[in-house]
């Protein structure tokens, strides 16, 4: 196999030059109605929806393109069983606190509850038939799921972190993603946060101590290349 290499920032992604459609994924992380839509979650919490939305286009581009090349598509959503066993006090205290009780009635059905109109993918990026889908309670995707051993079963090294926000799922699930050995590329225009300073301070936190969690890049950059 010839060795095949993102340009990316800090280092040429992956590591080791091995890049298939089979063992990469593609990851979009919480697309939804509730991150990025009019009336959702983000929105009832005051934040600028520009900000989340920016993604849209290039994540987009992406699955285009990584659909045709046969890549793995994988999608994730963060939500609550609806009798809300799986919501953590705390969790909702806070949310409740800010003016955007998760479980409570909001413009978009019941805030981050599983099969609510407010917690579904958008439909520009809705996941198509075959494609992995990923439900989660909270930041991470590894925490309560079964992405790590979905991941193992179907060969999977190289996850291509894209989605909202970039400071909070997207990091976590990078963070967990690290420390179980996969190789993460993060694509900075592909991701989005409630707070633009705190998406580059997020890519900031990636690229230092030589990578620590990974590499960032942007998505021309990946198109590029696939
Ligand atoms: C948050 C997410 N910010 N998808 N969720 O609560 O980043």
């Amino acid at each position: 196999m010839t060795d095949k290499f993102v340009p990316a920032d800090p280092y040429p992604w992956p590591y080791n030059g091995r890049l298939t459609a089979a063992n990469t994924a593609l990851v979009v992380i919480d697309m939804q109605t509730d991150f990025c839509g009019e009336g959702g979650y983000v929105a009832q919490m005051g934040y600028d929806l520009s900000l989340t939305r920016a993604p849209i286009a290039p994540i987009t581009n992406l699955l285009a393109a990584m659909r045709k090349a046969g890549y793995h598509i994988i999608h994730t959503r963060e939500g609550h069983r609806p009798d809300l066993s799986d919501l953590p006090k705390n969790k909702q205290w806070r949310s409740r606190r800010i003016g955007a009780g998760i479980g409570d009635n909001g413009p978009c059905g019941k805030i981050l509850v599983r099969g609510e109109p407010g917690w579904e993918i958008i439909p520009e990026l809705a996941p198509l038939p075959g494609e992995t889908v990923i439900d989660k309670p909270g930041k991470g995707s590894f925490c309560a799921t079964d992405l790590e051993l979905i991941l193992r079963t179907k060969g999977i090294d190289n996850l291509v972190l894209t989605g909202i926000t970039t400071d909070v799922c997207v990091h976590t699930t990078m963070r967990e993603a690290n420390d179980r050995g996969f190789e993460c590329l993060l694509v900075e225009d592909a991701c989005g946060a409630t707070d633009y300073g705190n998406h580059l301070a997020a890519i900031s936190m990636i690229r230092m101590q030589g990578g620590v969690f990974g590499a960032t890049t942007r998505s021309d950059r990946l198109l590029e290349t696939i």
